[in-house]
């Protein structure tokens, strides 16, 4: 039986911090779920395809990773799928209140465990809104993102 882990977000867009944590979980498991989350109420900058897209570019090296969308609980999407983990990164302690949060209450919804993964301290400060809002300004994070989201992003800002 093959082991699971799902990695979920919005990565609106992917960062290098997501990738490292993506890239660390491939290496522990089997096969590594990466769950697009569909928020309706919240309009990204990038359309819910684009982000599957730029992650499954990015994540094609590792080889056992499998990107998808969901809407929902994160639960159900690894109910569906025999998925026993999930792997989350932490930057800081600011992370922790709320993940501790959704852990426990995912384990207890349906017995699904979360591992928390510690940040590349390189990426420790980095978020997908803080790099929109630096590219937005014409600020450069080239060293932040992936070559395939930088010109994603640099595509995007120029049509606006
Ligand atoms: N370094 C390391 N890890 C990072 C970094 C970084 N610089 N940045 C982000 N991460 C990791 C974190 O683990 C983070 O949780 C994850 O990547 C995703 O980050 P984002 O910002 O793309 O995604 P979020 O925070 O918007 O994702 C929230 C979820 C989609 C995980 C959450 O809302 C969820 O599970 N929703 C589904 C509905 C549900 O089940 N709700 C009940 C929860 S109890």
């Amino acid at each position: 039986q093959l082991r699971r882990a799902v990695c979920p977000g919005s990565f609106d867009p992917i960062t290098n911090g997501h990738l490292d944590i993506i890239g660390r979980a491939s290496r522990l498991y089997d096969v590594v779920h990466v769950a697009v989350m569909i928020n309706q109420s919240k309009k990204g900058l990038f359309e819910i395809d684009e982000r599957i897209e730029l992650i499954r570019e990015v994540t094609a090296e590792f080889g056992n990773v499998q990107v998808e969308s969901f809407h929902g609980l994160l639960v159900d999407f690894c109910k569906q799928r025999d998925i026993p983990a999930i792997v989350k990164g932490l930057r800081a302690v600011s992370d922790f209140d709320y993940e501790l949060q959704m852990a426990q209450m995912n384990i207890g919804l349906s017995g699904v465990e979360t591992l928390f993964v510690p940040t590349n301290p390189t990426y420790s400060f980095l978020s997908s809104s803080l790099v929109k809002e630096v590219a937005a300004w014409g600020g450069d994070v080239s060293h932040l993102v992936p070559g395939p989201v930088l010109a994603a992003l640099g595509d995007r800002l120029r049509r606006k």
